[in-house]
């Protein structure tokens, strides 16, 4: 069974969604980060970055939220969160799934802390181009990949619950709120949340 590190009210939720998402039995292990435990020797062996989430599963250890949903789908196939190898939807799969860390986690900084970078130089160019291109493929709907959900949903679906609902670090748009109404209608995400809560 695969372990799942995870902390109350932390990024670790993208986690708990996709092993609910998933419907396979998991172990849950806490690592309270307001008491340090994501410090410990013990903890720093499984993700030296000494942060949550991080998962085990068996031999393999790895972190990164969008990682463990990158592995996870990979793994269990039958669930459905990724489109299979070869098929082309990949692509796009693959994208949002990246694009979550990659841009939408800094851009989300940035507005926040106001920090001026260069767009050229910032591998995420500019923040509200960034927010500009997700509302775009947001609009139709009902997911990043149209019809089908996949994990990219569950890393993207965080983010903008994180930085949209939750702590309205980016200016609202009808498009994320009618998406993160559509994630929040899954019980998986339902599940998550509670678990999250602490
Ligand atoms: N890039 C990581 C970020 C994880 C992260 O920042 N986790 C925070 C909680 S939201 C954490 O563990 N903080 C504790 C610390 O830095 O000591 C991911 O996407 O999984």
């Amino acid at each position: 069974m695969m372990q799942l590190y995870w902390s109350p009210r932390s990024r670790s939720f993208t986690a708990l969604w996709l092993m609910e998402e998933t419907g396979k039995p998991y172990e849950r292990v806490l690592t309270d980060i307001s008491t340090g435990a994501q410090k410990k020797a013990e903890y720093l062996a499984i993700n030296p970055m000494g942060k949550v989430p991080a998962l085990k599963d068996g031999e393999a250890t790895l972190a990164e939220a969008a990682a463990i949903c990158a592995y996870v789908a990979e793994r269990y196939p039958d669930a459905k969160l990724a489109p299979p190898l070869g098929d082309p939807s990949r692509a796009k799969y693959l994208y949002w799934l990246f694009f979550a860390p990659g841009c939408v986690e800094p851009a989300m900084v940035q507005i926040a802390t106001k920090i001026e970078m260069n767009p050229v130089a910032a591998g995420w160019g500019e923040a509200q181009r960034v927010f500009d291109v997700l509302d775009v493929a947001l609009a139709k709907g009902p997911w990043i990949l149209g019809e089908n959900f996949s994990a990219a949903d569950i890393a993207i679906g965080s983010a903008l619950n994180f930085c949209g609902r939750l702590f309205k670090m980016v200016p609202s748009r009808p498009s994320f709120e009618a998406y993160v109404a559509r994630c929040m209608e899954r019980p998986a995400f339902q599940r998550a949340e509670k678990i999250a809560a602490g």
